[in-house]
């Protein structure tokens, strides 16, 4: 090999087999002069034998020892499972290949919405308006009377998800329910729900709506409800991290939600001075929602995030979280498989070309293709 191109490979990084080569010829080539200065040293025959054998080895020892590296010949360390449990995989060194960083961060900040409503709108904001397949993200502060009263949906699903309270929601087949602190209730409106979504307790009533699209072939599906009471969420606590799985996995846990859309959502609580690293599927949108106290994400030296701050992460397989504040954290990670269609919306109506849309007006106004029972229907919590 010449010297250029060595100097190439070593500049690229490459371990080259003939660096490696060349340095055993040196330790060679000193072998004969050591050899010469012991026999003058030690002179019986037994004791040469034995010199002579130390000699013949050394170089061989040198190199199994000193110059293979040491992750060659010893198996990698295990820090993690020696530490503690499976955990481990939650809290230890970065272990992605591609960490996902902070690429845009939005405050959400108090908008009315509704009737006498008021939302933190973080995903849907004009600076965030897409983030696909995501819409919206709502967190609603609500009292009495304030509510959402009798209103349409088509083309998408949301994912309404008690923090405080509870609320009622009533539509026009009939299906009524009232979800509680930490109950979910994922719906699919696909081709029509008219329904009201009002507080049920008295005081502040809290929780996220979450928006997702429907790719074009489940636009016109039939509508579905997936509840889950909060005593049957998937729930993992690891090293001071607790996750409740509302889509996908995480931790060990997982949701039986089914998702139409591609989705993962979790809710973390995280103790002081504890740490995450969640995996993320790589090419998914992604993003935390900052629900309660303060954490780093992404990157260790990264400033802090406070409390209804969206977050959106760029690229990568997974996310590192740190709390490092004197309080507990608790965010929401939420990610989705792009869609990567056009999105027109209008309101409650999400579809893919202006003409769609204009269907969806003229067929909750006439009461067709799912919005029949539109026109003689309305919730008893309307006034
Ligand atoms: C809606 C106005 C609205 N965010 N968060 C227009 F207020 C709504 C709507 C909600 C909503 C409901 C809950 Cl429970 C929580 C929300 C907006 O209902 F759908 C349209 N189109
Ligand atoms: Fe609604």
């Amino acid at each position: 090999m010449t010297t250029t191109m060595m100097r190439l490979r070593q500049h690229l990084g490459l371990a080259s087999p003939a660096i490696y080569t060349s340095a055993i010829g040196r330790l060679g080539n000193n072998t004969p002069h050591r050899r010469r200065t012991s026999t003058a040293i030690f002179p019986s025959s037994t004791q040469k034998q034995l010199l002579l054998l130390v000699i013949l080895l050394a170089p061989l020892l040198l190199f199994f020892f000193v110059l293979i590296p040491s992750s060659v010949l010893l198996p990698p360390a295990r820090p993690r499972i020696m530490s503690s449990s499976a955990s481990d995989s939650a809290s230890s060194a970065a272990p992605f290949e591609k960490p996902r960083a902070v690429v845009n961060k939005v405050l959400a900040e108090s908008q009315p919405e509704g009737q006498g409503a008021t939302v933190r709108r973080s995903i849907g904001r004009h600076e965030l308006r897409n983030l696909d397949p995501f819409l919206m993200l709502d967190e609603f502060s609500v009292s009495k009377p304030a509510g959402f009263p009798d209103h349409p949906h088509r083309g998408f699903e949301t994912v309404t998800y008690m923090l405080e309270g509870a609320f009622t929601h009533q539509d026009f087949a009939g299906h009524k329910g009232t979800i509680k602190t930490g109950d979910v209730q994922w719906m699919t409106a696909g081709r029509g729900i008219v329904h009201s979504e009002m507080p049920a307790g008295d005081g502040v009533q809290k929780g996220l709506q979450l928006w997702i699209n429907l790719s074009s072939k489940d636009k016109m599906i039939e509508p579905r409800y997936q509840e889950l009471e909060s005593k049957d969420i998937s729930r993992a606590e690891v090293d001071g991290v607790e996750a409740r799985v509302i889509a996908g996995e995480a931790l060990g846990a997982a949701s039986p939600v089914y998702t139409r859309t591609p989705t993962m959502y979790v809710d973390f609580t995280m103790r002081l001075g504890s740490r995450l690293h969640q995996p993320v599927p790589e090419g998914w949108n992604a993003f935390v929602y900052v629900v309660d106290g303060e954490g780093v994400f992404g990157r260790e030296k990264a400033a802090p995030t406070a409390a209804h701050h969206c977050l959106v992460l760029g690229p990568g397989d997974g996310l590192s979280v740190w709390n490092r504040s004197d309080r507990p954290l608790r965010f929401v990670l939420v990610a989705g498989k792009p869609l990567g269609e056009p999105v027109v919306q209008h309101g409650p109506f999400v579809m893919n070309s202006r003409a769609e849309i204009q269907q969806a007006m003229e067929d909750y106004y006439y009461g067709k293709n799912g919005f029949e029972r539109a026109s003689q229907w309305s919730s008893s919590a309307s006034s």
